[in-house]
């Protein structure tokens, strides 16, 4: 099952949404496998956006992510870094599409509350960034509660 890596960034927890963000996801029908809450280091952040250090927004990105707590999160699923990206909406919320997180509850371009990877492969490296294999549970559905018969 692919799995991809989502943060709740600090404006979003600033501005107590981090259960309607969360929602979106359980909404979708995607599973979260690891959650915790931590503060971004300047190190981590260099490695999280080792693409964008070198960048002259990169200082204000470096002084957000880690300005505040943050949640992070695995979440899986089928095509899941894809499904996460159309739910999360244009990088610059305002043209982010109505329907779509940041176009729904965020107005700004560098405060758009939360990243998910752009691919399989930084999926795979920024999962290995934030938790240690133990921190992942793969837990299965009971289908007493629910069923999602094409997970
Ligand atoms: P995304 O993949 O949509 O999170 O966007 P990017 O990886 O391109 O950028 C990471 C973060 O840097 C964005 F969330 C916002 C910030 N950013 C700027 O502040 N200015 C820019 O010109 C580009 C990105």
């Amino acid at each position: 099952m692919d799995r991809t890596l989502v943060l709740i960034k600090p404006d979003a927890i600033q501005r107590g949404l981090i259960g309607r963000i969360i929602s979106r996801l359980e909404d979708k029908g995607l599973k979260i496998v690891a959650m915790k809450m931590i503060k971004i280091d300047q190190a981590l952040a260099k490695k999280h956006y080792e693409a964008h250090v070198n960048k002259p927004f990169y200082p204000d990105l470096e002084k957000f992510i880690t300005s505040g707590p943050v949640i992070a999160m695995v979440v899986e699923g089928k095509e899941v870094v894809d499904v996460v990206r159309n739910l999360v909406g244009a990088t610059n919320s305002r043209k982010a599409q109505p329907g779509t997180i940041r176009g729904d509850l965020s107005n700004s371009f560098s405060r758009n509350l939360i990243h998910a990877s752009d691919s399989q492969e930084a999926a795979i490296r920024e999962i290995t960034l934030f938790f240690n294999p133990s921190e992942i549970i793969a837990w299965e559905r009971d289908r007493f509660y629910y069923y999602a018969p094409d997970e």
